[in-house]
């Protein structure tokens, strides 16, 4: 039993990342900084094998800073070199190619064959839906070469691109685990937008989000929708959102189902403060 989104693009693009890997010096996987864990496909691990790997914290700018830096050491601390980046306006963005570029040399051929053969080293970037993959890329590259979007799915198929004279990149399509098995690991993907939006309803996840911000003290959005400190139950969050934004339906009802598209979307664009669900 589990929760599942794996289209066949998904499917597609493992085979092809696989056979891809012989040419990869180094992976740099992409997760969400507000949620570290959920959004980390530990089934890619078995495909990249032994790869030299950075790891890079995106959208650290919705994430909350102090909880950042604490990843951040807890991945250094199991050896991978991580990096907080903010794909919008590039903070983080050439430290991570630099940790890449180094990691690429350390597991270089003593040698020094590859660099023979090849002009460039070779990194795939990888990351389930929506993390910034293709946001990372144009960003390394310094134009917009790979196609970008605010929903999940929207790299199709592979596609190498040139950063400088050391470096191509190799952007992917997201690629989520065949079945995710922890319902709060699938609540964390929906609500940051790393699902397609026809794997969950609107009005439970947003009733889920609310209960997680509670329950991690992050309560930045009672102010803004104007929720009373002594309403506890997510229900009723949702019916003083509907009544604080005007969603009301015919015969005086409070519109929940639009208030939790409210809620849902301004999660995700960071209005309710910066949040991180997950602590290491
Ligand atoms: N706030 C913020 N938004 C970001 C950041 N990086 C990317 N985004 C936004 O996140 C959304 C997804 O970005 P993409 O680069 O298309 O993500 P992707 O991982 O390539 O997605 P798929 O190709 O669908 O797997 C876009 O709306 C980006 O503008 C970041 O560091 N901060
Ligand atoms: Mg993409």
């Amino acid at each position: 039993m589990g929760f599942s989104w794996y289209p066949g693009h998904m499917a597609r693009a493992v085979d092809q990342l696989k056979q891809s890997m012989k040419l990869i010096d180094v992976v740099i996987e992409i997760l969400d900084a507000r949620a570290p864990r959920s959004t980390r496909n530990i089934e890619l691990s078995e495909i990249t094998g032994g790869k030299p790997g950075v790891v890079v914290l995106n959208k650290a700018d919705l994430a909350d800073p102090a909880t950042t830096r604490a990843w951040v050491e807890r991945y250094l601390a199991e050896g991978f070199r991580a990096i907080p980046a903010d794909c919008r306006t590039g903070e983080g963005v050439p430290e991570a190619i630099a940790a890449a570029i180094d990691a690429a040399r350390e597991g270089e051929d003593p040698r020094g064959e590859r660099r023979h053969s090849r002009a460039r080293f070779r990194t795939a970037v990888l990351g389930i839906p929506n993390v910034g993959k293709s946001s990372f890329i144009n960003r390394a590259a310094r134009r917009s070469r790979a196609k970008v979007g605010d929903h999940p799915g929207v790299t199709r198929a592979k596609q190498w691109i040139v950063i400088d004279r050391d470096l191509e990149m190799l952007d992917t399509p997201g690629i989520m685990p065949p079945r995710v098995r922890d319902h709060r690991v699938w609540t964390a993907l929906a609500a940051l937008g790393c699902l397609d939006a026809s794997t969950y309803e609107v009005e439970p996840l947003a009733t889920a989000l609310v209960a997680r911000l509670d329950g991690m003290g992050l309560s930045d959005y009672r102010g803004r929708y104007r929720v009373p400190e002594e309403c506890s139950d997510p229900h009723e969050v949702l019916e003083h959102v509907a009544r604080s934004r005007g969603c009301m339906r015919t015969g005086g009802k409070f519109d929940t189902a639009r208030a939790a598209e409210i809620v849902v979307r301004d999660f995700r664009l960071g209005r309710l403060g910066r949040a991180t669900l997950e602590s290491p």
